[in-house]
């Protein structure tokens, strides 16, 4: 298994790469949607933000050459001259697929669009996509100092059921289909369907591109949020999304927090499950305390998941992939997220070196 690290847009960087190297990483996932500018908290280290209401802000452009192959390609060389390899691209931004998630009427030329961007990925020598399959996307938590010691992290204290403001999809206010205020409130059914769409139609693409298509669980967690359905919202779920075009290129991002703030099953039982199957292309490696629709992140040595267990598991089924923090509580300093972000990677990082040695 490799230690990873997840950047976001406003983070790339030398000294960001620097760092990562530094906590050990050997991997990158990056996220190229700029939610931090977005919403004003431009520079500097954060968590993605919680939002207000009316989501982070605006999206961003459907063409913007960052997700050309050639803007890839030197990301890449310049995450390698580095030290690191870039194994993911984490999410797409909803100015891109807004349609897509609707089923509005662009949908057909956005897929179009999500299609050339994974050829780009390809081309560029990335292995993995991730995507959240979903309309509300990551929303309804909320950042309070109560974590250990006093640490700011996120909690979500019930379910957020105010209708999303028009326009808004995936946090972030989109001009397509979107204008349609009552297209939010789909049913499960037309979800799935949606999903099945999309599926159909770009896994053909990931394959032929040698890239792996992951997706991420419904964070948080519940049927509905903000009057819209969720996709993956028990871990139960990701079987039937995997079952619906079956191949390497329908993959996971395996992300332990959210699938342990689900209220069905067991996370070591489900954790064998699907490595076993090898769908994991990579694995978002976190803690939580509690379950929907009351929890908080917690740092990773406390709360509910054994995480030590969970590796055991990984390693045992033959997971090779990278581990990635994805958030932590922020620490009482001058750089709150990077001191957490290190605390979490020396902690994965000793966890690995443990497990590694553990004979068979
Ligand atoms: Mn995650």
């Amino acid at each position: 298994m490799k230690l990873g690290f997840g950047l976001y847009r406003h983070q790339l960087g030398r000294d960001s790469y620097r760092f990562a190297r530094q906590c050990g990483a050997t991997h990158l996932v990056v996220h190229l949607v700029d939610y931090a500018n977005a919403c004003g908290q431009g520079a500097g280290g954060g968590n993605q933000p919680v939002g207000s209401e009316l989501g982070w802000g605006a999206a961003g452009d459907p063409h913007d050459p960052i997700w050309s192959a050639e803007s890839l390609a030197k990301l890449r060389s310049e995450v390698e001259a580095e030290g690191l390899t870039l194994w993911a691209i984490e999410n797409f931004d909803p100015s891109m697929w807004c349609d897509v998630l609707l089923g509005g009427p662009r949908k057909e030329e956005q897929i179009e669009l999500l299609a050339n961007v994974i050829r780009g990925v390809g081309e560029a020598g990335i292995p993995v996509f991730g995507y959240n399959f979903s309309i509300a996307g990551v929303c309804g938590r909320e950042e309070r100092p109560v974590g250990r010691g006093g640490a700011t992290t996120v909690v979500v204290d019930g379910a957020n059921d105010t209708p999303l403001p028009r326009g808004v999809v995936w946090n972030m206010r989109c001009d397509a289909g979107a204008s349609d205020e009552t297209r939010g409130a789909a049913t499960h059914d037309q979800l799935w369907e949606r999903l099945a769409w999309f599926l159909e139609r770009l896994v053909p693409v990931a394959e032929e591109a040698g890239v792996r298509l992951a997706a991420h669980p419904d964070d948080p967690p519940m049927p509905t949020l903000r009057g819209t359905p969720r996709l993956v919202y028990q871990p139960s779920m990701y079987q039937r999304l995997l079952d619906l075009v079956p191949s390497r290129s329908n993959a996971l991002e395996y992300c332990l927090g959210t699938l342990a703030e689900m209220t069905e099953g067991d996370l070591e039982a489900w954790t064998d499950h699907y490595s076993k199957q090898d769908h994991l292309a990579y694995v978002h490696f976190r803690n939580v305390r509690g379950k929907v629709p009351r929890y908080e992140e917690t740092f990773i040595d406390e709360g509910d998941v054994d995480m030590l267990a969970v590796l055991r598991i990984l390693k045992k089924n033959g997971y090779d992939g990278p581990l990635v923090p994805d958030h932590t509580p922020l620490m009482t300093c001058d750089d709150p997220w990077r001191a957490g972000m290190a605390y979490a990677m020396g902690y994965i990082n000793a966890l690995l070196r443990a497990v590694e040695d553990e004979s068979a």
